[in-house]
């Protein structure tokens, strides 16, 4: 295949050319290597949760219908989603637990290399809890806060108080009548594991349930966590230029890419890069300095705080070490390639993994303590810098960067929404009532061989902002759009109707809103709340014009964070189907019967304009419910009606 055929963008195209001329394989291929793939673990119908088997199903209806002990196709599907949920919330949650930790350090140290850097935020966020925050020391507020959310974790009694804080209290009631409010994290990971295990669950809609409810105690819950407390300790985000791409990395400096998901040492690695005395020293070893960037979610992190660099999304990741201007790739949990460790062995390019939960054959490990953070970030700055002197084989970075506007959050979209003398969600839902804005989409999620790289989230991304549909964007999606200049506000003038571009234009902001990493899905989830509080769209996030979308999802997080969103209220739309196309009932609740109960469904697109249309067609009809779905008062050109007009 041709690296146009793997990747828009054309930085990847460069370096899958490289790749290619070097003779290196990397994941595409390893895709290629892997068909046909196995039917059955596509249609979601194969099962080894028990040493009777393992079972499969026959999707053609002449072999076997049931495992060993009668498993069925829609039980065995729902029981394989289930594990995807529990291991998806498990990672985003284990993310927010150990942000809680450090913020209990914070709380409970007198000194530390840690500090509560958003007091404003604390106090919204203790307040949102019921803690008493008036005539009291940000010492004891914090401390009541830190004790409020670690008891989330393992929580014995009575329901998650993050999700009650947070969420629309419509949508509370509608799940405490289904039974579905989560309880506490690590419970609803432990009972789907449970519920899954031989010979418990088997009805399928009971078994979604405990999907439903685990996925909320991610979004409404572990995730949700992670971003708050990352907020108050490493600081709210506000709107940053950035450079995007490969581009970013600098031939004659230091090269550190930070990968992975865990704000903790990225954000003091950045902070660290810059004392004076590592500056020495890399000019010593002849470097003109010391240059972070990330990929994948770390990437995220520190961009939204710091501005830095993002050198790609998911699928750059062996690209980037094929630069061979790589000194470091330092790695924490999530996404990371077992590959990148054969493939930095053929460049200088040292893989140092920081999480114990995160070893790698081949890599050195250097773990991470937060308790001596700056004393091992400096460890391994120095490190990048000496292995700067190691540069073997020619570097070879492409010349490519874009540049855009991020981080944006649940609060400063007040601002950049309002202007700045309108703190409240007003605009943005009297744009939405008069129909300038026809509604907003939530265009999330990671990269996938399978589908052409980036492709689907930019043009997804494009046929939305053409029909005035807002666009807010986190994990790798964001990247994409952000790495095609979708991040520029001048993107508005270029792409969107005449609806979303007056906007752009009057508030100078970009049609699509970074607002984070994928544990800040939780922020789409908080916006979607004050959509409703603010009133006139309805009683719940069920009635809004909204609709989210995940094109080139891979990762188990995905299936989690759909399926929140989908509990949320929320029409979702993957492009790789779930794998579950082989139990015919169980997809069938999940795309069309689930949507009855709680507002929201899934639907498989892989078709990224279809899969915008349907977005569409699904935001006019809740247009319609809204009855705020008046006559146009303007027709709507897109691109080529508009040429055709100037001709
Ligand atoms: O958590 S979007 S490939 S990097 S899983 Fe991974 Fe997917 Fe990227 Fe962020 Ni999210
Ligand atoms: Fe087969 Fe049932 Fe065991 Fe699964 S749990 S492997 S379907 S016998």
């Amino acid at each position: 295949m041709e690296p146009k055929e793997r990747s828009i963008d054309k930085a990847s195209q460069e370096m899958l050319k490289h790749m290619a001329d070097a003779g290196i394989e990397n994941a595409w291929e390893r895709l290629e290597q892997q068909q046909p793939q196995c039917g059955f673990g596509k249609l979601g119908i194969c099962c080894r949760n028990c040493s009777m088997g393992p079972c499969r199903v026959d999707p053609f209806g002449e072999g076997p219908q049931t495992g060993i002990c009668g498993a069925d196709a829609d039980t065995i599907a729902a029981r394989n989603m289930l594990r995807m949920i529990a291991a998806g919330a498990a990672a985003h949650s284990d993310h927010g637990r150990d942000i809680a930790h450090t913020f209990k350090m914070v709380v409970e140290s007198e000194s530390c290399d840690y500090m509560i850097k958003d007091e404003n935020k604390l106090k919204a966020v203790a307040t949102r809890y019921g803690i008493n925050t008036k005539g009291r020391s940000i010492k004891e507020i914090a401390k009541d806060l830190s004790d409020v959310v670690m008891n989330e974790f393992g929580r014995q009694d009575g329901a998650l108080a993050t999700a009650a804080a947070y969420a629309p209290k419509t949508r509370q009631k509608l799940w405490n009548q289904l039974g579905v409010t989560p309880r506490s994290i690590d419970r609803e990971v432990v009972e789907i594991m449970h519920t899954t295990h031989m010979g418990v669950g088997s009805d399928y809609k009971n078994l979604i349930k405990q999907g439903v409810r685990c996925s909320l105690a991610d979004g409404w819950g572990g995730s949700l966590i992670a971003t708050e407390l990352s907020d108050i300790l490493f600081g709210s985000p506000q709107p940053i230029r950035f450079g995007a791409n490969l581009g970013v990395l600098d031939k004659k400096k230091v090269n550190i890419i930070v990968h992975g998901h865990e704000p903790t040492l990225s954000d003091i690695v950045v902070a660290v890069s810059q004392e004076s005395e590592l500056l020495k020293f890399a000019k010593e070893k002849g470097a003109d300095g010391i240059n972070i960037a990330g990929i994948c979610c770390t990437a995220n992190e520190i961009l939204m705080r710091h501005g830095i660099p993002v050198a790609g999304n998911f699928l750059q990741q062996e690209l980037a070490i094929m630069t061979g201007a790589v000194d470091v790739m330092l790695v924490d949990v999530q996404c990371i390639m077992p590959a990148l460790s054969s493939l930095c062995s053929c460049f200088h390019t040292k893989l140092i993994t920081t999480s114990p939960k995160c070893k790698i054959v081949g890599a050195e490990h250097i773990e991470f303590r937060e308790d001596k953070a700056v004393q091992i970030a400096r460890q391994i700055i120095k490190t990048a810098i000496e292995n700067f002197t190691n540069r073997k084989s020619e570097i070879k970075i492409p010349k490519i960067t874009e540049r855009g506007i991020a981080g944006f959050t649940t609060e400063n979209i007040y601002y950049a929404l309002g202007g700045s003398f309108r703190r409240s969600y007003r605009p943005l839902n009297d744009a939405i009532i008069s129909g300038r804005l026809r509604g907003a989409a939530g265009v999330v999620g990671c990269n996938n061989p399978k589908q052409m790289h980036d492709y689907c989230h930019i043009e997804m991304i494009k046929e939305l902002i053409k029909n005035d549909v807002l666009v807010v964007s986190t994990g790798c999606g964001a990247m994409a759009a952000g790495k095609a200049g979708l991040m520029r506000p001048e993107a508005a003038e270029k792409y969107c109707g005449q609806g979303l571009r007056e906007i752009c234009e009057t508030l100078g902001i970009p049609p699509v809103l970074h607002v984070g990493s994928c544990v800040d899905n939780s922020r789409i989830l908080t916006i979607l709340a004050n959509i409703v509080a603010e009133g006139g769209l309805g009683d719940d996030i069920s009635d809004l014009p909204v609709a989210g979308a995940a094109p080139e999802w891979m990762s188990e997080k995905a299936v989690s964070i759909g399926m929140y969103f989908v509990a949320s209220g929320v029409f979702t739309v993957v492009g790789e189907p779930l794998p579950v196309l082989g139990a015919e009932k169980l997809t069938k609740y999940l795309t069309d019967e689930i949507e009855k109960e709680l507002g929201g469904k899934w639907a498989f697109e892989k078709d990224p304009v279809k899969a915008a249309r349907l977005m569409i067609k699904h935001i006019e009809a809740k247009r319609d419910a809204l009855g705020i779905n008046t006559k146009k008062d303007r027709k709507l050109y897109d691109m080529e009606e508009r040429r055709a007009l100037a001709i």
